[in-house]
């Protein structure tokens, strides 16, 4: 049987867990195989994991500590190397300070970030929805 796989991980400077357990946790509940790379993972070693699980849906990014642009500045070079071809989905605090500015989003979409969302809850039925697009695409 075909199991659904995503790479999970938080971004290169951030060293928040909780939310990436639980993520973890959530998903492989829902039968999903969650290749998770825990904290403090570049963009070169989410590469890595996708070269390894070419077949995984989605790559889901979390930051908390506000720098997930930072973080994220070489995933336009990772995708001209023809990596990570998949959709990645990114969550959580994503810029610095408590007042977030629509321009904090749409910097992180110019890097090719397919999704952003604030809340993991959101997670599944968007996966779905990216499952059922790509199906759609190959029949
Ligand atoms: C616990 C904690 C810590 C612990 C982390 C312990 C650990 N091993 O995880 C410690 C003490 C180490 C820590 C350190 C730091 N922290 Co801290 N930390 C927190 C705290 C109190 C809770 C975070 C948490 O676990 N929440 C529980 C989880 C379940 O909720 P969540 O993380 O918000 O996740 C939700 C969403 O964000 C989203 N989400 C999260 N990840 C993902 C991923 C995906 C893919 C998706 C779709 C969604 C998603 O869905 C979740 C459910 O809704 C928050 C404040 C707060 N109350 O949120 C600050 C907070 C995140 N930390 C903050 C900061 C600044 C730091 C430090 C820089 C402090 C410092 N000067 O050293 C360092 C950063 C270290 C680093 N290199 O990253 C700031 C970030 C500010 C910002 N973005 O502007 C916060 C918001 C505190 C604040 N109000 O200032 N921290």
């Amino acid at each position: 049987m075909h199991r659904r796989t995503v790479i999970l991980g938080v971004a290169a400077s951030d060293s928040h867990a909780v939310a990436n357990q639980l993520i973890a946790h959530t998903l492989r509940a829902r039968g999903f195989q969650v290749v998770n790379l825990g904290t403090c993972t570049t963009v070169e070693e989410f590469a890595a994991a996708h070269r390894g699980h070419p077949d995984a849906e989605a790559v889901l990014i979390g930051s908390l500590n506000g720098h997930a642009y930072e973080d994220l500045r070489d995933l336009p070079a990772a995708r001209a190397r023809g990596l990570l071809g998949c959709p990645v989905i990114v969550g959580g605090n994503l810029s610095v300070g408590s007042h977030k500015q629509s321009a904090d989003i749409e910097r992180l979409y110019a890097l090719g970030v397919h999704r952003v969302l604030g809340d993991a809850a959101d997670l599944p039925a968007v996966l779905d929805e990216l499952a059922a697009r790509t199906s759609a695409g190959a029949a």
